[in-house]
């Protein structure tokens, strides 16, 4: 490794000192302090073997955590197990997969389709595409009953092209994708805690006219944010919120009352230095019964086919308030003991803490917004999000200090009060510029302190160089003893961006599909309709020039190893998977033709294609299944017309 870089100090050497940070800092043209606290960011030596014996999950052995990854722009979501950091598996989301054949077949074409509004539909008509092919997956959150989760659901924001999707738990596949009209950039996602998920509440980031429809294009003024609920359970648009401002992340209470959303830009400008004129930005609070109320009420606008209310600063309406915040905050994260919210200053290196139960009297204007402020820390530079450990600790992640500071709730409120107490406990480095920080079960009534992630933008010099484009790092930290200590670091791949670790008692995967399955349902009636039993039939059907291909797989052969068809046919293969064990899926590449999928136990995939290339052409199963599995394999015979 290279000891100059720009500034002409090697990132290596300035590690693990309270000066270093600042200097990089510094170095990087960003504002420096010099922390007060003592660092303490490299393992301690004495301990050092224990702190690894903990996070060593021998081989056989199964991690304690489900650590559910956002995987950024790479549009996928990640499954990692806690402690070992092992990543387990992909799940297609908003991208292609070359594997699953995810954006290819007729099921994960349905899913990335069918949610699209008839304008983006058309859109991606006139370019000759079905759907979009990139997203931008910031936030994966698993779905709650009564404050805890329940292992049905993970929901997902598309920053990218304003969707949110479904991920179900039971077999870890993207079942539903609905785009959100009106909104623009879906960004900070959470979701109804309690009683149930529920509602998925949806940040639309930029402001946009309503509709957006080419209209109103030089006048910005006129131009709003969109808050989104989602019906978790049905997927549909339940109401939308008109705000002002731009919304950045959010977070729901635990009794079910109201939603938090940070917002900048109170000046609802175009450029940076627009938005960056006022000293002030909000919180925005929904109240989620008044918002019901005056959709009851009749007091709402239909844009797009979706119930909009009015929750404007200048709204009759009496379903938002807007609380003064330093300006462009950040992270917006409800505390485990159901009483406290925690925002991030971002640009102020201060948390401010925000009591849920006085927004009752807010809304009734018993009191003033400031009056639900309970407490004013200041952490560090560039805090942007907060986790928790159940035990009244809080660990906030500095961006710009390249740290994440531990400190006390109970004592961030009682020096709020003029009490002299210092509610900073620790600071530790991490590798570098961490964006998300979070812990296991934080987000929950039993957020139990065990470990911390912390996903970091720049690993810089922490792995092996492997060209320009370096991995993003994210550390492992342990959080359960009096001290926080990093025990692990992992290269990831654009981008960890944000992840929630969920007790692996709570998420019950099934091992085999089941054969009625919805993901398949489609094909069950392509069958019933052509008379075949999709477990046991292999038969061509020809209907004109559509032709369906039914087969079975059964290590080592399909149930069809020969087909013919004639050019121009479009084609449907159906393979329905008939092994009924554990950890045997077969897959379907078909050559030149652009097309492979995965097959799991008993699931049926399938694939429509243009019978455009005449010819042999193999198919194969692509995914080892058998001793055999080179041999499982058979033709398609493409029959030029006229011969
Ligand atoms: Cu902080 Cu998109 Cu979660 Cu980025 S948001 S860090
Ligand atoms: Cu079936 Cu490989």
């Amino acid at each position: 490794m290279s000891k100059e870089n720009r500034d002409g100090l090697s990132r290596r050497d300035l590690l693990g000192t309270g000066l270093t940070a600042a200097t990089i800092a510094g170095a990087g043209g960003l504002a420096g302090s010099v922390s007060t606290l003592a660092l303490s960011g490299s393992p301690a030596k004495a301990g050092e073997d224990e702190e690894q014996a903990k996070i060593t999950v021998l081989p056989g052995q199964l991690d304690e955590y489900y650590g559910f990854w956002s995987g950024g722009h790479s549009g996928e979501v990640r499954i990692l197990g806690l402690p070992s950091m092992r990543e387990i598996m992909r799940i297609p989301v908003f991208n292609r997969d070359s594997a699953t054949g995810w954006g290819l077949t007729n099921e994960s074409l349905k899913v990335l389709t069918e949610g699209l509004t008839p304008a983006t539909k058309a859109y991606l008509a006139s370019i000759g595409r079905k759907t979009f092919e990139n997203g931008d997956l910031h936030h994966a959150r698993p779905s709650y009953t009564d404050g805890t989760y329940d292992g049905r659901y993970l929901f997902v924001n598309d920053k990218a092209n304003t969707r949110v999707g479904r991920i179900r738990l039971d077999v870890m596949k993207c079942d539903k994708i609905v785009e959100i009209p009106n909104a623009h950039s879906i960004h900070g996602l959470r979701l109804q805690r309690y009683p149930r998920t529920g509602y998925v509440f949806c940040n639309g980031e930029n402001r946009v006219p309503i509709p957006n429809n080419g209209k109103l294009l030089d006048d910005a003024k006129k131009w709003n944010s969109v808050f989104t609920a989602l019906d978790g359970d049905s997927m549909a648009v339940v109401w939308q919120v008109v705000v002002s401002g731009n919304l950045d992340n959010n977070d729901a209470d635990y009794k079910g009352k109201y939603v938090a959303a940070t917002s900048y830009n109170a000046e609802e400008g175009l450029t940076v230095a627009d938005m960056m004129a006022a000293e002030k930005d909000h919180v925005v609070v929904f109240n989620i019964a008044a918002i019901e109320q005056a959709i009851k009420d009749g007091n709402y606008d239909e844009v797009n086919g979706v119930k909009i209310v009015d929750g404007r600063k200048t709204s009759k309406l009496n379903v938002t308030r807007y609380i003064p915040i330093a300006k462009s905050p950040h992270g917006c994260n409800a505390a485990p003991d159901g009483k406290h919210l925690v925002i991030a200053g971002k640009l102020s290196p201060t948390v401010t803490i925000i009591e849920w139960d006085k927004l009752d009297d807010l809304f009734a204007g018993k009191i003033k917004e400031d009056d639900t402020i309970v407490g004013n820390l200041e952490v560090g530079l560039g805090p942007l999000h907060t986790a928790f450990d159940g035990r009244g600790n809080c660990y906030t992640s500095l961006f710009l200090d390249s740290q994440v500071v531990k400190w006390n709730l109970d004592e961030a409120l009682r020096a709020y009060q003029g009490e002299k107490v210092n509610p900073i406990k620790q600071k530790i480095d991490v590798h570098y510029q961490i964006g998300h920080v979070n812990a296991t079960q934080s987000e929950t009534k039993e957020a139990d302190g065990k470990w911390a992630v912390a996903l970091c933008k720049f690993s810089k010099d922490r792995f092996l160089n492997v060209g320009p484009l370096k991995p993003e790092n994210e550390q492992l930290i342990d959080i359960s003893g009096d001290k926080m200590v990093l025990v692990h670091d992992s290269p990831s791949f654009a981008e960890p961006h944000d992840a929630t670790m969920v007790h692996a008692s709570k998420i019950r995967p099934v091992e085999i599909w089941k054969r009625d399955d919805p993901m398949f349902a489609d094909a069950r009636e392509w069958a019933k309709k052509d008379g075949i039993i999709l477990e046991s039939d292999n038969k061509v059907i020809r209907d004109g020039d559509q032709v369906r291909v039914y087969m079975t797989s059964m290590a080592p052969v399909f149930g069809l190893t020969q087909f013919k068809v004639n050019k121009g046919d479009e084609v449907t293969v159906f393979v329905t998977n008939i092994d009924n064990i554990v950890d045997l899926t077969h897959g379907f590449t078909l050559v030149n033709y652009g097309i492979g999928m995965e097959v799991a136990p008993q699931a049926t995939a399938s694939v429509t294609f243009k019978a455009d290339s005449p010819g042999v052409h193999y198919y194969y199963c692509q995914w080892f299944c058998h001793a055999l599995h080179m041999e499982m394999q058979g033709q398609m015979l493409v029959q030029e017309a006229g011969a």
